[in-house]
């Protein structure tokens, strides 16, 4: 039982300033002392860094802002995350904002791909994450990665000669949408993802919602990939994100879904990302997003072995 946590303080694709102090602020809210006490062999790697090597040659799209940045972040994260899964620990990828899930979803796709397993990919956030160069607004490249991931074009340059190993539309979930722009939308319905969002939240319930995607990533012999934006909760849970949005997840509701995830067995990689310790209230939002990294790797109120349909 071993976890490998790998930081990437990288804040370029977002609009505002400062989630590239979110590795340290994971690491001082005690993430590592934590999984220690819940009986894992933490593996610390560090922060990764890129250089600044002028070996990337590829046309820059119109609407990728800070792409070069972003590239070499991404065949970095790649390559180091794919090393990172051979040695059979479940990595951590600690964020940095969304667009580094580009480097650590591929490789956590490309490792399992070569395992004849498939990836599924659960995306807990505010936003969809689904746009291209074609169809963004902003141009922030933290808004592509769920749509370059699941191979849509645009950013075909990105990966810098890093193997690409896209997942299928049907092997991602977004989960607690509630901010998603026109286009996107569209690209999302024509793609069929799914999307469960803050309605269904609402009207399912995350019990429901969270044990139908652990059927589906059974059924097919699947294994689990936590992408999680610390925004996915609400701002009065979580206040240290650049792009809150309201209505979104409680304490207890996000609790819910990483204690039914852990006791699910699937989960092989996590993501905690868009964690922005400049906005935080004295590491309140810190400490959250490790207090429910706790839960998807263990930590019980009462330990007994939670039923699948029926209160025990
Ligand atoms: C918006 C906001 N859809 C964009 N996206 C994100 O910029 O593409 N904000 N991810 O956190
Ligand atoms: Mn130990
Ligand atoms: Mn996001
Ligand atoms: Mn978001």
């Amino acid at each position: 039982r071993r976890i490998a946590l790998l930081g990437a303080p990288i804040d370029m694709g977002a609009s505002q300033r400062g989630t590239l102090m979110g590795p340290a602020a994971l690491r001082t809210a005690g993430l590592a002392t934590l999984l220690d006490s819940l009986g894992f062999d933490v593996d610390e790697y560090g922060d990764l860094s890129v250089a600044e090597i002028a070996d990337l040659t590829d046309t820059p799209p119109d609407k990728a802002n800070h792409y070069r940045e972003i590239q070499r972040w991404t065949r970095a994260l790649s390559s180091r995350g794919y090393e990172i899964a051979r040695t059979g620990a479940i990595p951590i990828f600690l964020g940095g904002d969304h667009s580094l899930s580009m480097g650590s979803v591929n490789a956590m796709a490309r490792h399992w791909q070569e395992r004849g397993r498939k990836l599924f990919v659960l995306w807990l956030d505010a936003h969809a994450d689904y746009n291209t160069p074609e169809t963004t607004i902003t141009a922030n490249m933290h808004g592509m990665s769920a749509a370059f991931l699941c191979g849509e074009p645009g950013l075909d340059g990105l990966l810098g000669g890093e193997p690409r190993a896209s997942i299928d539309p049907g092997q991602l979930e977004l989960f607690g949408t509630r901010s998603i722009d026109k286009l996107e939308k569209d690209l999302v319905q024509a793609r069929r993802i799914r999307v469960a969002d803050m309605r269904q939240m609402d009207e399912f319930g995350v019990g429901v919602l969270i044990r139908r995607l652990i059927e589906r990533v059974k059924e097919n012999d699947g294994v689990l990939h936590v992408s999680f934006d610390v925004d996915f909760l609400d701002p009065c849970v979580a206040p240290g994100v650049g792009t809150t949005v309201p209505g979104g997840a409680t304490y207890r509701e996000a609790h819910l879904i990483m204690e039914l995830l852990h006791d699910s067995g699937l989960v092989g990689s996590v993501d905690i990302v868009e964690l922005n310790p400049f906005l935080d209230e004295r590491g309140r939002t810190a400490r959250t997003a490790v207090e429910l990294i706790g839960s998807l790797f263990g930590q019980q109120i009462v330990d007994r072995p939670t039923p699948s349909n029926a209160i025990g």
